[in-house]
């Protein structure tokens, strides 16, 4: 959306010279379905239906794409059409797969059951509703192993149920054990974060709360009140009893992306991390969670994304050299608790490049950030960025 309408607004293209294929009926703000999850929003509010943000000057094919065809530069539709293109962006998103783990579905179904996940829409509003009710036993928060999208919130909503629980008296930070509630994050990673300036702040919360840590579990398996864990390091499985469940399904290219000449080995749209350029088909760009840019999957990635792939493209087109524009900026910004934020900002290699870090360290979570993500995030993508008129950290873009 913010690619198609960046290119829009440069002025350079007529009617229907663009078109977006997208099967969806609703665009959603899903970044705000932590948010939902802690009780702060209602989902019907973070989406739009498609039809009504597509720029008349669009062509729109509400539809699926089939497959790819780069050698001969078009695409099939899942309906069967064929359409042609100069100029190619792959920009599907990643698949968030509820079946990788097994009773997963069934669980998320079953209306009475405490299993949440605030990564689907059908089942953000649960976990919200889970965490309110729940007043004793043990709760489990899960991040699977391998690559997901916003790194952050499988923790940003346990951050938010335990200060939640804290509040209303069933869970004391200070004596965890005679708290009625037990808390445990279970996670496919050895540490809280992949950025180590902001994993100590993380791993001294997590301490300073009283949360069991889980390292290396990846949770592959419900059964009843049983979640299964494999471990990454080779270790023997490891069952736990929950009684909340707050799972994290793992995540991955969608099979017309991973089983097309696009694909690396991965599976992802295998563009070079600079230039947003196919690295064999040069009329081919990505951005986002398809692609093969190896920084983390978020909303803030795709506002510093955008803009360089959008140049690299006319500069193609005119049959000027890319840029290296992109320095694989991306952003994480990690409820702590109901009023506060961390916002991590970092570049490839996992370095610090934070937006207000001359005035604050970022690593403490402050009352400032909540509002911007709380609040002022979703306005913005909302009314500008699907729009092509918002630049992330740079601010509006004309
Ligand atoms: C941002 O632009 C954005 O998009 C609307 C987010 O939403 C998911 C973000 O989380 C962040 C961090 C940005 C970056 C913008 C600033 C001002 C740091």
């Amino acid at each position: 959306m913010t690619v198609s309408h960046q290119l829009l607004r440069t002025g350079k293209f007529s009617q229907d010279d663009i078109a977006i294929v997208d099967p969806a009926e609703w665009h959603h703000y899903q970044p705000g379905w932590t948010l939902v999850g802690g009780g702060l929003k209602n989902k019907e509010d973070l989406r739009q239906p498609l039809t009504k943000l597509v720029d008349p000057k669009l062509k729109f094919y509400n539809e699926q794409v089939g497959a790819f065809a780069p050698e001969e530069n078009l695409i099939t539709l899942s309906n069967g059409d064929k359409v042609n293109y100069e100029q190619l962006v792959v920009a599907p998103g990643i698949n968030v797969d509820t079946s990788t783990i097994k009773g997963l579905p069934e669980a998320l179904a079953d209306p009475k059951s405490l299993v949440s996940t605030i990564f689907k829409y059908d089942t953000c509003d649960k976990a919200s509703r889970n965490i309110k009710d729940f007043k004793k036993g043990n709760a489990i928060f899960t991040h699977p192993a391998g690559a997901i999208k916003c790194a952050g919130a499988p923790q940003k909503i346990m951050w938010l149920a335990s200060d939640h629980w804290q509040r209303t008296g069933s869970y004391n930070y200070k004596d965890p054990s005679s708290s009625s509630i037990n808390i445990s994050f279970a996670t496919g990673l050895p540490v809280m974060f992949g950025v180590p300036k902001y994993s100590a702040t993380l791993e001294a919360l997590r301490k300073e709360r009283g949360i069991e840590g889980l390292f290396q579990h990846d949770l592959v398996e419900i059964n009843g009140d049983t979640a299964i864990f494999a471990r990454p390091d080779g270790g023997d499985k490891v069952t736990k009893r929950f009684d909340l469940l707050h799972a994290v399904p793992k995540m991955g290219p969608y099979p017309f992306v991973k089983n097309s000449a696009l694909a690396d080995q991965a599976g992802y749209v295998d563009v070079d991390q600079a230039t947003l350029q196919h690295k064999k088909f040069a009329n081919v760009w990505s951005a986002g969670d398809a692609s093969s840019l190896p920084t983390s999957k978020t909303a803030a990635a795709v506002t510093a994304q955008a803009p360089v792939l959008v140049s690299n493209m006319l500069r193609s087109m005119n049959g000027q050299e890319v840029e290296t524009g992109y320095d694989g900026y991306t952003s994480c910004p990690l409820l702590t608790e109901y009023g506060k934020v961390l916002l991590a900002e970092f570049k490839y290699g996992g370095v610090p490049k934070e937006t207000f870090g001359k005035l604050f360290d970022q690593a403490t979570p402050k009352r400032a950030f909540y509002y911007l993500k709380k609040d002022f995030f979703p306005w913005v993508y909302q009314n500008h960025m699907v729009k092509g008129r918002w630049g992330g950290p740079k601010g509006f873009i004309r």
